[in-house]
């Protein structure tokens, strides 16, 4: 391995400069990425042609030179792979033709195997050796309850009141989706790792939208069965986007990073999560400033999460109309920090 950065913060060592890679990177902000978009017909065949996938993963570490890849794919390939199909919709996201809302529903869909996700597989094979050691290769999820809001709600949703709905109406039928879910990732999670992913992210994007109690009950439980699955085979970001009101429990989770979002101040992050590695958490929208702005609030916000077991990122993805110089230039800003 040339650089494993990355692997060594997530660890928690001190590392000789701080390793850097941004979610969502691998899409949308490139050019070479809207060329690949241009040959094939919509976004899902790019994730199911390994070889298309492979050079959509391959292109950020060239053009932005960061410290790691993220396999290029969604997180509804789980549902997809439980019998869930759907499409991406061009500008406007992804759509299922059936949602999930009876006992009978649930019953009806699998718990996926690698059949289901082989294309996964052999991309993450591909660019695996493809890469040759020279940074990491970061495999992802959704978490549970993430991926149920999307099989109830059929959609995105500002609200996600049917996904909400179930849970305070049929909480007995909302854990028996969630465990399903579950059983899936953590198969899906470990073929990836048996496939060459060295790390692994859970994105657990909506877990904001919960109250403390509700993200205690039917979130962060299924979050920790996939942590204890996985934690011990490589180490595990979860990301609990918007959910630190339940900082507390969450900093029990059997996993290696957290990643913090940009509500959270980095030093307090350090206090309420003292034994893990650290990953995140500038505003994606520091990225439209002009560069003194972007160096000034990169550097200060590595000052306030220390140097030793960090991982700098922004505190979601980075969005698709932010200039690709500005990108790079974060990712300069954060090398040329020095440790001491
Ligand atoms: O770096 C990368 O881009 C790697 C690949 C990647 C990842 C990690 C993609 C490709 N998607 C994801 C994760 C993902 N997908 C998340 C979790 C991360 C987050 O919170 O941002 C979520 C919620 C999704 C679902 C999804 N996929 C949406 C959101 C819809 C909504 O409800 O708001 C959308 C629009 C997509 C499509 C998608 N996925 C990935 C790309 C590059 C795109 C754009 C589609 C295109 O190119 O046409």
């Amino acid at each position: 391995m040339k650089n494993d950065l990355l692997l060594r913060a997530a660890r928690g060592e001190k590392t000789e400069r701080i390793p850097v890679w941004l979610m969502r990177q691998a899409g949308r902000i490139l050019p070479g990425y809207r060329k690949l978009r241009e040959k094939v017909k919509d976004f899902k065949e790019l994730v199911k042609t390994p070889t298309l996938a492979c050079e959509a993963t391959l292109e950020p570490v060239q053009a932005l030179d960061v410290d790691a890849a993220i396999i290029f794919s969604d997180i509804l390939v789980v549902p997809e792979a439980m019998g869930l199909d759907y499409e991406m919709l061009e500008s406007k996201g992804p759509m299922f033709e059936k949602t999930i809302q009876s006992k009978k529903d649930i019953d009806g869909l699998r718990i996926g195997s690698i059949e289901n996700w082989n294309y996964v597989v052999e991309a993450i094979k591909l660019t695996k050796s493809e890469l040759n050691g020279k940074v990491p290769l970061i495999g992802f999820a959704g978490s549970p309850w993430t991926i149920f809001a999307y099989m109830t709600e059929g959609k995105g949703s500002k609200t996600f009141s049917i996904a909400k709905r179930m849970l305070y109406s049929e909480p007995e039928m909302a854990h028996a989706l969630l465990d399903k879910i579950t059983q899936t990732t953590i198969k899906y999670l470990k073929d990836q790792v048996n496939a060459g992913a060295q790390i692994v992210q859970l994105f657990d994007s909506w877990g904001g939208i919960l109250s403390p109690e509700s993200y205690e009950e039917f979130s962060l439980p299924y979050i920790a069965k996939i942590c204890d699955e996985l934690n011990g085979l490589v180490p595990v970001i979860a990301f609990p986007k918007g959910a630190f009101f339940s900082a507390k429990e969450i900093a029990k989770l059997n996993c290696s990073v957290i990643g913090i979002d940009w509500t959270v101040n980095p030093s307090e992050a350090r206090t309420l999560f003292g034994g893990k590695s650290l990953q995140g958490n500038l505003d994606p929208c520091v990225l439209y400033a002009e560069p003194s702005v972007i160096r000034s609030k990169t550097h200060n916000m590595i000052e306030q999460f220390g140097t030793k077991g960090y991982i700098a990122n922004l505190g979601h993805g980075v969005y698709p109309d932010i200039p690709v110089d500005n990108v790079r230039h974060f990712v300069e800003c954060v090398k040329q920090y020095p440790v001491k």
